[in-house]
């Protein structure tokens, strides 16, 4: 694992994101790669689909809980890559309360997407483990605009709508694209920064880990309900919670 020589807090503030290439060796990623098919062939994983316009939401989920129990190695990567977190941002964060939620792997297959949202914590850590075609992640670094008082508000619903829409994000927005890469870590001020994942454009399946961190004892958004939303196959009412 590569030491991150990342710029300064301040400079990670005022871009939203930091990236790092090579932050895994390509062995590295394929032991993990390996893990996960293990754990696949024993047990069977959820697929989500939900069919939002104009990016659905469609991919295989290994959560948090299960990566706890049954995947220590990625739980063990999870730690690691708080303490990089926290160097580079100059704070401490820490893994999110809620386990589930966490720590996931994201196994997205040929025509799957991810929809356009902001994550419900501060800091996301996106780790890539493989190349794929397509199953880019387009993002937006520190474009949201966030109502001081009314974060959960059903006006912050409607300006999070408006901002999402084409004309607003390349107006105002700063677009980053974003290829997958073996051992590629991107990390990201999750609940400022609007992403969205592109089709997959291949047989083969895109894989990556998602770890979240938040300051302790963060509160979100209708947890309960967005969980089921994200996590299982069930079928859920409401229609677009607008978070990850
Ligand atoms: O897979 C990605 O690149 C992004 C996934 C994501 O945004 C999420 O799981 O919240
Ligand atoms: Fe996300």
């Amino acid at each position: 694992m590569k030491d991150s020589q990342i710029t300064s807090a301040e400079e990670f503030q005022i871009a939203g994101y930091f990236l790092q290439e090579n932050f895994l060796s390509h062995k590295e990623c394929d032991s993990l790669l390996q893990l996960i098919t293990d754990y696949r062939q024993k047990n069977s994983i959820p697929k989500i689909y939900r069919n939002i316009k104009p990016i659905p939401l469609s991919y295989f989920v290994i959560d948090g809980k299960i990566i706890k129990s049954q995947i220590p190695e990625i739980q063990k990567l999870y730690e690691t890559v708080n303490l990089v977190i926290n160097n580079v941002t100059n704070r401490q964060f820490f893994p999110l309360n809620d386990i589930q939620v966490g720590c996931n792997i994201n196994i997205t297959e040929k025509g799957g997407t991810y929809r356009w949202h902001y994550d419900r914590n501060a800091i996301t850590a996106l780790l890539y483990l493989n190349k794929v075609d397509g199953g880019e992640i387009e993002f937006y670094p520190n474009y949201r605009i966030i109502l001081p008082k009314a974060k959960f508000s059903r006006f912050q619903n409607v300006i999070d709508r408006v901002q999402q829409l084409s004309f607003f994000r390349h107006t105002f927005g700063k677009q980053i694209i974003i290829k997958p890469q073996p051992g590629l870590l991107l990390v990201m001020a999750g609940n400022k920064s609007l992403h969205s994942v592109r089709p997959v454009t291949e047989s083969r399946e895109r894989i990556n880990i998602v770890m979240a961190y938040d300051l302790p004892n963060a509160s979100f958004v209708v947890k309960d309900q967005l969980n089921t939303y994200l996590y299982s196959s069930e079928d859920v009412l409401n229609t677009d919670p607008n978070y990850s």
